[in-house]
């Protein structure tokens, strides 16, 4: 695996130079946050990303994320313009020579929590999802306040998007995304261009929107929509491990040895009671999920795709972005590193 750590862009207050000092990072995954939703990136732009982060003798692993425009999740009369524009994003990624792609396929919210600053005994501060209180929660009252999500609509058309996906079934949904994968694999191909889904987060349906990317069953439907290993899957412990049903080890087995496995997410969680959970420390001594076994199901397969620490809490005082704050996220790259050095020297 090729360690990795999110970077916000030139806007994120942790620079490149620090990631670069955090003892075992070599890649980079970012995104160009200053092109509308639905887009076209051009290349000039890649090339002058991927330009400031080889400066910094770090390697762009992974695009995280090129956001699909609602209209190709809805299924909308004018997704295939957007889905002309992603082609084009693709192949320009592809001339830059950076070939792993991450998206989701999430109507309207990115992750959603019940709280992005919940304090924890140690007093460090978490992300927490609690069913009961996500249901009391009315996106249209301004309830959420995630940094995770475009939240680029006003109240108007929040208000009509939610409208118009109460049409929009779990199969339309489906419908829509084997549309947008059958018309841009192949593009994909050509270009050299991994895609990689990022699964739900969390992995059930929230405020009556569908949501399909859940569990082992619907990443075999995912895959057998274009049989190629350039359909494949971004796979985050933190997201598909919120529902304890899903066996991460036993997914990353499957999937890595059919070469469909091409980024890895790892965040630990702890389950407080079903569908809900708190989100903590990285070690598998903090949380429910082990790390180890998830990371020796990665060795076995051999992958060799980006890997990154997911959230981490925010602590010693740090401010920053929920979930991508400096500290935490490094000391999650520390354990991560050492568990695969270990893994490196017994197997
Ligand atoms: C990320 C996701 O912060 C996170 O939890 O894992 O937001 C991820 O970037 C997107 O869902 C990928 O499209
Ligand atoms: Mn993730």
């Amino acid at each position: 695996m090729k360690l990795s750590f999110r970077w916000y862009g030139e806007e994120d207050d942790i620079s490149l130079n620090k990631i670069k000092q955090i003892p075992g990072v070599e890649g980079i995954v970012t995104a160009i946050y200053d092109v509308e939703v639905g887009a076209p990136w051009s290349l000039s732009k890649i090339k002058r990303l991927k330009g400031m982060i080889e400066k910094h003798d770090l390697e762009l692993t992974a695009i995280e994320s090129v956001p699909v425009h609602e209209d190709i999740k809805i299924g909308r009369k004018t997704r295939d313009e957007y889905i002309e524009n992603f082609k084009t994003t693709i192949k320009n990624l592809g001339k830059a020579g950076i070939n792993v792609l991450t998206y989701n396929f999430m109507p309207v919210f990115d992750w959603t929590r019940s709280d992005i600053s919940y304090e924890l005994p140690d007093g460090s501060k978490a992300l927490i999802y609690e069913e009961e209180k996500v249901k009391k929660m009315d996106p249209l009252q301004g309830d959420l306040d995630l940094p995770g999500w475009d939240a680029s609509y006003d109240d108007q058309e929040l208000k009509s998007l939610l409208e118009e996906y109460q049409k929009v079934s779990e199969e339309d949904l489906w419908n829509n995304l084997r549309y947008f994968l059958k018309k841009i694999i192949k593009t994909a191909e050509e270009a050299e261009v991994r895609m990689a889904i990022h699964p739900d987060d969390p992995p059930w349906s929230i405020f009556g929107l569908p949501r399909i990317i859940k569990n082992k069953e619907s990443l075999q439907k995912l895959v057998d929509i274009v049989d190629s290993p350039y359909n494949g899957l971004a796979i985050c412990s933190g997201s598909l491990g919120a529902d304890s049903d899903n066996n991460l080890p036993d997914v990353i087995k499957e999937f890595g040895d059919k070469n469909r496995i091409h980024f890895a997410h790892l965040r630990n969680i702890e389950y407080i009671g079903k569908k809900s959970f708190k989100e903590k420390a990285h070690p598998s001594s903090h949380g429910s999920l082990d790390m180890v076994e998830i990371l020796k199901a990665y060795y076995e397969t051999g992958f060799e795709g980006p890997l990154r620490p997911d959230h981490g809490r925010m602590i010693w005082g740090e401010k920053g972005k929920p979930g991508y704050g400096l500290y935490d996220r490094a000391l999650g790259a520390a354990y991560i590193n050492g568990i695969w050095e270990t893994l490196n020297k017994i197997y």
